[in-house]
């Protein structure tokens, strides 16, 4: 298999994952899984190229582990960063590094300043737990600016942290008292 053809699975199961899975036809169940052979077998029956094998390539090797495989290796979910709604990934709250970073361009400053962050079209707000990871998240948008989260106050003060499988932290929103604007 070449990387393109990884790459590509990757991106389309983000999508079935995520953000349609009526395209497959199907729907994710309450924690946002679905049964890898249905889905191989409904992805097929609509033309697309998908494998057992070319599935467990793309779990092992996706540069973020953005997928996730059942205990019991029959069911598969993205492990953050899904649109649909109604779902719960079933995540243990837990107690955040004293500082998160998020990733962004200058376009969205004003209104970030005005709104604090907010999950937009996702099921959460995305932090980074180093700003490498945040430069990267913002890069995909353009020049990259790092907003800096004061985590430890807005966890003092109840808010949730969660910790996805693949180690992006997720909040409902943040408030602008806890950002750190460059
Ligand atoms: C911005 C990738 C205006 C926010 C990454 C971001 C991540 C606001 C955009 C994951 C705002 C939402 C998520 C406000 C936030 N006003 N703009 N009040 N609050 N924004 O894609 O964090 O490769 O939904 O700054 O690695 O960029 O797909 O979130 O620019 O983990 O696996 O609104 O996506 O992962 O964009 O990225 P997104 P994100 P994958």
């Amino acid at each position: 298999k070449t990387d393109n053809n990884l790459v590509s699975t990757s991106k389309f199961l983000s999508l079935v994952l995520r953000h349609r899975p009526e395209v497959v036809g199907l729907q994710l169940d309450d924690e946002g899984w679905l049964d890898i052979n249905q889905l191989i077998a409904n992805a097929n029956e609509r033309g697309k190229d998908l494998t057992l094998e070319s599935l467990h390539d793309v779990i092992a090797s996706d540069d973020k582990k953005r997928f996730a495989l059942s205990d019991d290796g029959l069911r598969i979910r993205a492990s953050q960063g899904h649109s649909v709604t109604g779902i719960d990934l079933k995540l243990d709250e837990t107690t955040p590094p004293e500082r998160l970073y998020h990733g962004t361009v200058e376009k969205f400053l004003s209104s970030i300043r005005a709104t604090g962050l907010q999950k937009r079209s996702r099921n959460h707000v995305h932090l980074s737990a180093d700003e490498a990871t945040a430069t990267k998240v913002g890069s995909r948008r353009g020049k990259p600016i790092i907003l800096r989260v004061d985590a430890a106050a807005m966890h003092q003060t109840g808010h949730r942290f969660y910790l996805s499988d693949n180690g992006v932290w997720l909040v409902d929103a943040v408030p602008t008292d806890y950002l750190t604007f460059p």
